[in-house]
């Protein structure tokens, strides 16, 4: 028994079908929330949408992404605690912070490790970035690309840094990470970890004298209005990471994957070189608005003093020796 005309049956059909097409659409559709620390035209933030790009075009639409920039979503370790748990999908790392929960990523948070900016490039991109890749993953974060973050080096708003004891006494912003604790102390100076927003105020108010950062990231937050002082001891490189929380991951089918994955690594070779731009930019703009920048003609006293960071850090994690020694080695 049929209670229509045979052509009004098909209308209807056709009607019910596109309706099911369309459920079933934005049933299978993701929508991925990301976190980034960075103000929006920062060359992370730019890499991240053109990520999220990336992906929406090439899954045609069943994975989008959502960056919340400018840490509204809540400060680095919290970050680093919510993607492990899914609660954010996706970030942009320091690999920094990320040592508290992953060790084989404080090996390049160690002072004066990696030679050069392009050499932490080719170990990163090979079996350094391999190992603390898997470390990631045992923590339940997806690596999709290693971003550079320069060479981070010492601020303050007291006097120049020229060696190691100019360090001594002053009250240092670090990360939060026991070896920068440790780095500070190691030249007699105060560390106070504390969140990066908190930073301008910290100096401008004198609850810490300055704090140690890349030049973008002294230039984005202003830090450079309040400590004029920008000494170049270069004593960091630290690799960041565009990542995935692994259950975010689970949740998307083979081929979405490869796509997050490629999307990630061709975000990496942009921020790559969007970097560079920067770096060099920020550098002018700080210094036409006041800073006073010092090169280090001797870095050896620095590294020297580092030595107690590497024997705690090694007698504390001796089964990490063979990649600090892979990078250490490399020439
Ligand atoms: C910047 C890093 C960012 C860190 C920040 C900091 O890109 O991930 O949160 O330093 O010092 O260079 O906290």
């Amino acid at each position: 028994m049929t209670f229509c005309l045979p052509l009004k049956c098909i209308a209807t059909a056709v009607t019910i079908s596109t309706a099911l097409t369309a459920f079933a659409g934005v049933a299978s559709a993701t929508e991925l929330r990301g976190w980034n620390i960075h103000v929006d035209d920062y060359p992370v933030s730019i890499a991240m949408e053109s990520f999220a790009a990336e992906v929406a075009e090439k899954t045609g639409g069943e994975v989008t992404a959502k960056i919340y920039h400018n840490g509204v979503l809540g400060d680095q370790p919290d970050a680093i605690e919510q993607i492990r748990l899914g609660v954010i999908d996706f970030g942009e790392f320091s690999l920094g912070p990320m040592g508290q929960s992953v060790p084989e990523a404080n090996v390049v948070s160690l002072p004066f490790i990696f030679p050069s900016i392009p050499k932490m490039y080719e170990l990163m991109d090979g079996a350094v970035g391999d190992a603390i890749g898997e470390g990631l993953k045992a923590k339940g974060i997806v690596p999709l690309g290693w971003y550079d973050a320069g060479a981070r080096s010492f601020y303050n708003s007291v006097h120049p840094i020229n060696t190691p004891t100019d360090v001594e006494g002053l009250k240092i912003r670090v990360m939060s990470n026991d070896l920068f604790v440790k780095m500070v102390e190691s030249m007699d100076g105060n560390a106070t970890p504390m969140a990066f927003g908190e930073v301008y105020q910290s100096i401008k108010t004198g609850v810490v004298d300055g704090a140690e950062n890349n030049p973008p990231s002294y230039e984005s937050t202003n830090h450079f209005e309040v400590a004029k002082y920008y000494s170049m001891t270069e004593h960091l490189i630290i690799p960041e990471c565009l990542c995935m929380s692994l259950k975010s991951w689970e949740k998307l089918t083979a081929e979405q994957q490869s796509v997050v994955m490629e999307a990630g690594r061709t975000s990496a070779n942009l921020q790559r070189e969007l970097w560079a731009k920067r770096e060099a930019a920020s550098l002018e703009k700080v210094k036409a608005g006041g800073t006073e920048v010092n090169m280090i003609a001797d870095k050896a006293p620095f590294q020297t003093a580092m030595a107690p960071v590497y024997d705690s850090f090694l007698a504390a994690n001796p089964g990490l020796t063979d990649l600090v020694n892979m990078i250490r080695d490399a020439k």
